[in-house]
């Protein structure tokens, strides 16, 4: 037969708090719950008082000293003069986190054989951290998590980039929209120009000189978007949204331009190496007005990457070493026929 107190042995055994024998168990609980309410009271008064005496004096500057190497031992001292962050100080032992994709061309692939992330991007985030001294990672995620569009809408910033899951994504254009809700550091790559795709032979009989009636698709979150179409006011470019379509990768976008799902697809002149699948409409000059400015970090409003990204930028563009990983992209790298023009 069991007792009650064994009953009780067995459910405080089972709440994890051991064997206790002698005292009744509900008598310990209030005990214990009055000492809790006790602590956390202890502690919410601390805390208080800590963030009062934070609040106080909310404009004290942080100093961070950045060690620039400069070949020889004692290279030049850049002093910082940090702003608080919305999370507090920086820790200047902080792992900066950036995003990084896949587009399969010279700036951000898989390398197969190791498994790894390659590419010019990856290049450019190692050399600016080392000279700044950071401790940066790259995270590779969907574009989509960075920054993304639906067909209609205006394109927004993705909740890898404003939930903080990272402190940048790596190599995006600004552009005329982008502005509005993020920021960018200094660019090292230098804006591209932007083209319509057909399928290879132009079966359609596409013309890019009128877009009436015609259904375009778009890589999601592109620089080369469906408002840059409306800024160079080609006719008919003000589409309904049931005629733009958005697609996420190169599989979905050949397929959709093979597919005859559109008419035609614009984008810049490099992104996923279209050009080894589908043909570009040649009956205009190439669109230039869709990037505001080259490519960079990707950053949030309130970001203080570029505290120290653009100096460390700027002492790394006089060195060989930069020139080195412009000129050698086709040579290190080789996934296509693309070069990068970096920001000299
Ligand atoms: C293609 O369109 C052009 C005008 O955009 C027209 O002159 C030409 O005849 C068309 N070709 C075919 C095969 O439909
Ligand atoms: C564009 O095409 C539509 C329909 O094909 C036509 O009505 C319109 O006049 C054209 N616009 C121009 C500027 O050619
Ligand atoms: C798309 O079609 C073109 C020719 O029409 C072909 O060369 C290409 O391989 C196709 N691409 C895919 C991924 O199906
Ligand atoms: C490195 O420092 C020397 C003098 O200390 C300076 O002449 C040279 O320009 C610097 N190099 C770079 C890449 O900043
Ligand atoms: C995609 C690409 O450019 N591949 C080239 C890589 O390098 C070899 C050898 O130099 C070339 O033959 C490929 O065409």
């Amino acid at each position: 037969m069991m007792k009650a107190s064994d009953e009780d042995d067995l459910t405080s055994q089972k709440a994890g708090k051991g064997v206790i024998r002698g005292e009744s168990s509900p008598r310990r609980q209030v005990l214990f719950l009055i000492v809790a309410v006790v602590i956390v009271g202890i502690v919410a008064i601390f805390a208080v008082v800590l963030s009062a005496l934070s609040l106080g004096r909310p404009n004290t500057p942080v100093t961070t000293m950045v060690q620039l190497p400069n070949g020889s031992s004692n290279g030049p001292t850049i002093t910082y003069i940090g702003v608080p962050s919305p999370y507090g100080f920086e820790d200047p032992n902080k792992i900066w986190v950036f995003a990084i994709g896949h587009d399969g061309t010279n700036l951000e692939y898989i390398d197969n054989l190791a498994g790894t992330l390659r590419g010019f991007h990856v290049d450019i985030v190692e050399a600016v951290c080392n000279v700044a001294n950071k401790n940066c990672r790259l995270m590779w995620d969907i574009y989509e998590n960075c920054y993304r569009s639906k067909a209609g809408q205006r394109p927004r910033p993705g909740p890898g980039l404003v939930s903080r899951w990272y402190d940048g994504c790596t190599g995006w254009f600004q552009t005329y929209e982008r502005i509005s809700s993020v920021s960018f550091t200094k660019p090292f790559r230098k804006p591209l120009e932007s083209l319509f795709y057909v399928k290879r032979g132009n079966p359609g009989n596409f013309s890019s000189l009128n877009l009436t009636g015609k259904t375009i698709g778009f890589a999601d979150g592109d620089a080369s978007n469906e408002f840059c179409i409306q800024r160079e006011k080609i006719p008919g470019a003000n589409l309904p949204a049931a005629n733009i379509r958005h697609y996420s990768t190169r599989e979905e976008i050949i397929a959709a331009v093979n597919n005859s799902e559109v008419d035609a697809l614009f984008t810049n002149e490099q992104i996923f190496d279209l050009k080894s699948d589908l043909d570009v409409v040649m009956d205009r000059a190439p669109i230039t007005t869709c990037m505001l400015a080259g490519a960079g970090m990707m950053l949030r409003k309130d970001s203080l990457v570029t505290n120290w990204w653009d100096p460390a930028f700027d002492q790394l563009k006089q060195t060989s070493a930069y020139r080195k990983i412009c000129s050698e992209v086709l040579m290190r790298h080789n996934q296509s026929v693309h070069s990068v023009d970096c920001v000299l």
